[in-house]
C-alpha cells in the first residue's frame, strides 16, 4: 500500500514538472523568441524591397541594418540561385529607450496611406454621414461638409474655397449625387496638393547640410535617424548633429540612431552652442568626404534664449562653406491641429522652411493640415510618419493621401 502510494505521488510530482517546464518555455518564446513562421518573416523582410522613381532621399527605406562601412550593394544584379543568403546576425535590441524603435529588420512593404490614416478616413466618413443617408445634396449636406473638413483640419481659408468651387457645379447641375460630390472633392484635393516640389535637394558645390526644426516632441530627432537609415541605405555617408543642446538625453537618443545608421555623430556640452555641433559636423562631413549632415535642433529652449533667434544662427553658421543648408525641414505632429499652422508659419519667417515633415499621421484623427500647409503656406509636404518604425517615415503620396482620408462612410477608401 504505502508502495503504491509512493509511486503515484512520484508520477505525480513528474507530470506536474514537466508540464511546469513546458509552460516556463513556450512563454520565453512568446516574449523573447518568435515561433518559427515569425523568424522566416524576418528572413523574408530582409530582402531589398524596390521602390522605383523616388527622389534623393525618399527612397525605400533600407531593407536591412545598414552596414558602416560598406559600399551599396550593386543595382540590378541578379540574385541567382547561387547567391549565399544574407546571414549576418542580427545585432540585440536596445530596449526601452523612447524615440529609437528596436526593430532591426525592416518589414518588406511599406506601410499604405489606406491602411494608417484609418482613424481620420473614419472620422471624416462619420462626419459625412448624413449626406449619404439622405441622398442628396441639400444645405444640411454643405454644413456637414464643412465641418467634416475643418475638423479634418484643412483650415478655414481653404475649405471656404473648395466648398465654394463645389457649389458652383452643383449649382450648374455638373454635379448632383452624394458620390459626385465626394469624387469631385478628391479632385480638388490632388489639384490643391498638386504643385509641390517634393524630393530632398542636396547640393553639388560642399556639404549638404538638411536641418530639422520643430517644437518639442513632434518627432524631429526620430525623423533624423529615419532618414539617416534611408540615406545611407542608398550608399550615402551621413554624419549626424546634435543640435539639441537642451536636454543630455536629446544627444543619447541620435546617439543611438547613429549607431545603427553608422553615422558619424557630432555633439557638444549640455547646455552647449548648437551653433558650433553643427559646424564642427560640416567640418568633419567635409574631412571625411562625407555627403550629408542632419542636424537636430532644439524643439525649445530656456526661456531667456529665443528659438526661433538661435534657429537663425544655427542655420547661418551650417550655411558657411563648405556646408550649404540644402533643406530646412520643419516637423509637424500631425495631432497638433490647426496650431501645425501658426508653427509653419513662424519657422518658415526665422528660418526660411523648404519642406515639412508631417509625422504621427498614424494616430490622428486629421491629417488635412497637409493641405491647410500647402495651400495657405506653399510650403510642400515632403514626408510623413506613418508609424514609429523606421520604415513608416515615406515620401509624401498626394493621391494616396487623398484617397485614404475622404471616403464615404464604411466604404471603400477611394
Ligand atoms: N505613431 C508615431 N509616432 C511617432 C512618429 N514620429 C515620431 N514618433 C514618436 O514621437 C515621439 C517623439 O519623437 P522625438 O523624435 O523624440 O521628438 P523630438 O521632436 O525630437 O522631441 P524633442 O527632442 O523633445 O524636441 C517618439 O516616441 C517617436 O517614436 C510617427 O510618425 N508616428
Ligand atoms: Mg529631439
Amino acid at each position: 500500500m504505502l508502495l503504491t502510494i509512493l509511486v503515484v505521488a512520484a508520477l505525480a510530482v513528474l507530470i506536474a514538472g514537466t508540464a511546469a517546464l513546458l509552460t516556463t518555455r513556450g512563454r520565453r518564446r512568446g516574449v523573447l523568441e518568435p515561433p518559427p513562421a515569425a523568424r522566416s518573416g524576418e528572413r523574408r523582410g530582409a530582402v531589398r524591397r524596390p521602390v522605383g522613381g523616388t527622389p534623393p532621399g525618399t527612397r525605400a527605406p533600407p531593407s536591412t541594418r545598414p552596414r558602416p562601412g560598406r559600399p551599396p550593394s550593386t543595382p540590378g544584379r541578379p540574385a541567382g540561385p547561387s547567391t549565399p543568403p544574407v546571414t549576418e546576425p542580427e545585432a540585440p535590441a536596445e530596449p526601452g529607450t523612447p524615440g529609437v524603435p528596436t526593430q532591426l529588420v525592416q518589414p518588406e512593404v511599406a506601410p499604405r496611406f489606406r491602411d494608417r490614416l484609418g482613424k481620420a478616413r473614419a472620422a471624416f466618413g462619420a462626419r459625412i454621414g448624413g449626406i449619404f443617408s439622405r441622398g442628396r445634396i441639400d444645405e444640411q449636406a454643405w454644413e456637414e461638409l464643412e465641418e467634416a473638413l475643418l475638423l479634418a483640419d484643412v483650415g478655414l481659408a481653404t475649405t471656404t474655397k473648395l466648398l465654394q468651387a463645389l457649389r458652383e457645379r452643383v449649382s450648374s447641375r455638373e454635379i448632383s449625387t452624394p458620390d459626385e460630390l465626394l469624387a469631385a472633392l478628391r479632385e480638388d484635393l490632388r489639384s490643391v496638393l498638386s504643385g509641390g516640389e517634393r524630393s530632398l535637394a542636396v547640393t553639388s558645390d560642399g556639404t549638404t547640410v538638411w536641418l530639422f526644426v520643430g517644437v518639442n516632441g513632434v518627432g524631429k530627432t526620430t525623423t533624423i535617424g529615419k532618414v539617416g537609415l534611408l540615406e545611407a541605405s542608398e550608399g550615402r555617408r551621413v554624419v549626424m548633429a546634435a543640435g539639441d543642446t537642451f536636454r543630455a538625453a536629446a544627444a543619447e537618443q541620435l546617439q543611438q540612431w547613429a549607431d545603427r545608421v553608422g553615422a558619424d555623430l557630432v555633439r557638444g556640452g549640455e547646455g552647449g552652442d548648437p551653433g558650433a555641433v553643427v559646424f564642427d559636423a560640416v567640418q568633419r562631413a567635409a574631412s571625411k568626404g562625407a555627403d550629408l549632415v542632419l542636424a537636430d535642433t532644439a524643439g525649445r529652449l530656456h526661456n531667456k534664449v529665443n528659438l526661433m533667434e538661435e534657429l537663425k544662427k544655427v542655420r547661418r553658421v551650417a550655411d558657411r562653406p563648405p556646408g550649404k543648408v540644402a533643406e530646412v525641414l520643419l516637423v509637424i505632429d500631425a495631432t497638433t491641429g490647426q496650431n501645425g499652422l501658426a508653427q509653419a508659419r513662424q519657422f518658415a519667417d526665422a528660418v526660411g522652411v523648404t519642406g515639412v515633415v508631417l509625422t504621427k499621421l498614424d494616430g490622428s484623427a486629421k491629417g488635412g493640415i497637409a493641405v491647410a500647409i500647402e495651400s495657405e503656406l506653399g510650403i510642400p509636404v515632403k514626408l510623413v510618419g506613418l508609424g514609429e518604425a523606421a520604415s513608416d517615415l515615406v515620401p509624401f503620396d498626394a493621391t494616396e493621401f487623398v484617397d485614404a482620408l475622404v471616403a464615404p462612410p464604411d466604404g471603400p477608401s477611394a
